[in-house]
């Protein structure tokens, strides 16, 4: 298979959910690679993990969520595809992570609470650390309580706040309210596909990223 073939292939395995060879779902792809195998040998064949990333697993799941937006699939077929992307990203995490030992800062991340998406805060965790930063992920549905509570223990820690649905952007608004009250001298950075620069001014945020590399531009403008 050749490096676009490859690319295409994987781009289905992720839109269709094909996690693995062993998947039984879905039924018309059973026997074939997946998700697992078919990454792992675009790496090895010397495809650079930004043009898996960008080319393949970003495309399928825009094309799922276009799906689910018009009804043409739902929640279910929704998680295969997201467990046959998290299986591709866990061929490129040694490769997002190679970066430098020596660490810059420290890097507090989560998922607002009311949201369960994580594919793309763990994509900015994983590319921060890449970037030389400590990473402290605190998962998903973080309310202010425990972004709070790991402040206390990391006081010069950099927070950033994912969102991923319209209906919880309030609570985001609270998060960052309640930790500014806190500590006012925390920086704060949010990002996710509902949110925007516009946004951060209106919720006194500090820094928006549109994807994890303008994460890691806001971080390193921090150091001085
Ligand atoms: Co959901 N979902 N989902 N979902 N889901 C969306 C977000 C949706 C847009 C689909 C749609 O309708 N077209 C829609 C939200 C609509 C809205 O609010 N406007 C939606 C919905 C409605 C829902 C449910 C409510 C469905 C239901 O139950 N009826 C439900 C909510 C559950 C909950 O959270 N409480 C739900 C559930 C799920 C699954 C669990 C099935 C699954 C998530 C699995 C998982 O994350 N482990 C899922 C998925 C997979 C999606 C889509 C298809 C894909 C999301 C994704 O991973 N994208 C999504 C549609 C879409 O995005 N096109 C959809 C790829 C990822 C790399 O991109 O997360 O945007 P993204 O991250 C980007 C940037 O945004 C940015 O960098 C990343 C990399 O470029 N970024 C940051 C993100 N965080 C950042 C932080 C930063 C900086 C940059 O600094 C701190």
């Amino acid at each position: 298979m050749n490096n676009d073939e490859l690319l295409l292939k994987i781009l289905e395995c992720v839109e269709f959910g094909k996690v693995n060879k062993d998947a039984p779902y879905p039924p018309g792809m059973k026997g074939q690679d997946g998700a697992d195998e078919l990454t792992g040998l675009a790496l090895k064949q010397g495809i650079k993990p930004s043009d898996i990333l960008n080319n393949a697993l970003i495309i399928a799941m825009e094309r799922v969520g276009q799906k689910f937006s018009e009804k043409k699939i739902f929640v279910p077929q929704m998680l295969v595809s997201a467990k046959a992307m998290n299986k591709a990203l866990e061929h490129m995490k040694p490769y997002f992570r190679s970066g430098e030992v020596k660490r810059k800062g420290k890097f507090i991340i989560g998922t607002v609470s009311g949201d369960l998406h994580d594919i793309g805060k763990n994509l900015v965790a994983m590319i921060v650390e890449g970037a030389g930063w400590e990473v402290i992920d605190l998962g998903v549905d973080v309310n202010s309580q425990k972004f709070i509570q790991h402040i206390k223990e990391n006081s010069h820690a950099v927070v950033g706040l994912s969102a991923l649905l319209t209906t919880i952007m309030h609570n985001m608004k609270t998060i960052v309210y309640d930790i500014k009250a806190h500590f006012p001298k925390t920086r704060l950075i949010i990002g996710g596909a509902p949110v925007n620069e516009q946004f951060r001014a209106a919720i006194s945020a500090d820094g928006y990223a549109r994807d994890p590399l303008g994460a890691v531009a806001y971080l390193n403008s921090l150091i001085t």
